[in-house]
């Protein structure tokens, strides 16, 4: 029986709310009103997968290999890692390089997210920083390489996914190996038993079903860090240019970005009365810095206040009450930026793969009279 015809439905069931892009690799997000809380709940978050999930007989046995440019090689059992190194946990934001994907025009190549790929939970496991210490990395290990068994379809002998980190990121304290997601063991879905965590980079770095980690001395060259894969062109380009993926450079901290999540496109509300927006915002490395609301299509901004979030990489909300004024449509957009000045494109620049999406986004509703 085709894989697919159990993993399915095990999704629909865990996950009933989510729109399912593509049956055979399980791709799927939420809409946005499923987002409308701080931590993402495991039934709302979305599910990226680049090839086949992998079998996986008996979590209990599974192993981690540290390999490569280090003095002590070593194959950890999940119990070892835990009984080993300190347990910490991370609220973060989780987004796909190709959220927002389908906003492009002209269309780009890749899953057509909407702009539900992107959730924040609370990563628990140890730090990837000390698990690397232990095994001694050599001077000359520059990036990590992680592997994982999950298989290409049609294609068994291919890898799926195979990325890795600058050792830079690889030893920051926020970058983990998790082994549980909001308190529950990590479920297969999301990667278990064992996943990359690394806050503030995008979903593609965050390997799932991690079995291997190997020290390179160069940028790791595994599936889907070659020519355009979650590379960003350094210069803008054209639709239709000759690309040279000399001119591409890796994804590594995204953008700053904010989602609104209440009210629903196509809202309603009586003139006269308050509309109440609400949503989150958050950044890669660059701390954030604020957020504006336009309830006039962008004629006019107003600075609205952030929560404080669950440390540095988790989102943070906003929630304001608008006027609606006279009958008409209203169009509301919210707008961060962040502590380096950067702040939302009103309109992101095109990019051949898609990629890093964080236009303002535009809610459009009718007021009735
Ligand atoms: N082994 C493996 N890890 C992977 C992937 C994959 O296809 N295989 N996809 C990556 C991508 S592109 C994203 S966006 C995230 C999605 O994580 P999630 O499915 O837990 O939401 O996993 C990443 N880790
Ligand atoms: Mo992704």
């Amino acid at each position: 029986m085709p894989r697919r015809l159990v993993e399915l439905p095990l999704l629909r069931s865990l996950k009933p709310g989510l729109h399912v892009h593509d049956e055979e690799a399980l791709n799927a997000e939420p809409s946005l009103d499923l987002l409308d809380e701080a931590i993402t709940p495991l039934g709302a978050f979305f599910i990226r997968n680049n090839g086949e999930l992998p079998e996986i007989a008996d979590a209990g046995a599974w192993t981690l290999t540290i390999d490569g440019e280090v003095e002590r090689p070593a194959v950890w059992s999940l119990a070892a890692l835990r009984e080993t190194f300190e347990t910490v946990t991370q609220t973060a934001v989780l987004e796909c390089a190709g959220n927002g994907r389908s906003q492009f025009s002209p269309a780009t190549d890749g899953l057509q997210w909407r702009l539900g790929a992107v959730g924040c939970a609370r990563w628990t496991g140890v730090r990837l920083a000390d698990v690397l210490e232990h095994a001694g990395p050599r001077r000359s290990a520059v990036y990590t390489a992680h592997h994982a068994p999950d298989r290409q379809i049609g294609n068994p002998e291919k890898a799926a996914l195979s990325r890795g980190l600058p050792m830079a990121k690889a030893v920051a304290p926020e970058t983990l190996i998790a082994f549980a997601m909001n308190g529950e063991p990590l479920p297969r879905l999301h990667g278990g038993p064992l996943r990359i965590v690394a806050p503030g980079y995008p979903g593609s770095a965050w390997q799932k079903w991690l079995d291997r980690v190997s020290l390179r001395t160069q940028e790791h060259d595994g599936e889907k860090m070659r020519g355009t894969d979650y590379r960003m062109p350094i210069r803008p380009l054209r639709p239709g240019e000759i690309l040279d993926p000399a001119n591409f450079a890796v994804i590594t901290d995204m953008p700053v970005k904010s989602l609104i999540t209440r009210p629903a496109d196509g809202f309603t509300v009586a003139a006269g009365e308050m509309v109440t927006v609400a949503g989150f915002a958050w950044s890669g490395a660059v701390p954030l810095a604020g957020l504006e609301l336009s309830h006039d299509g962008g004629r006019s901004w107003r600075a609205v206040a952030l929560e404080p979030g669950e440390g540095p990489y988790a989102w943070r909300r906003f929630e304001a009450r608008l006027p609606a004024g006279e009958p008409g449509t209203l169009t509301v957009m919210a707008r961060a930026h962040d502590a380096a000045g950067n702040r939302q494109p009103l309109e992101m620049p095109w990019n051949p793969r898609g990629y890093c999406n964080n236009q303002v986004q535009r809610v459009r509703g009718a007021i009735i009279g």
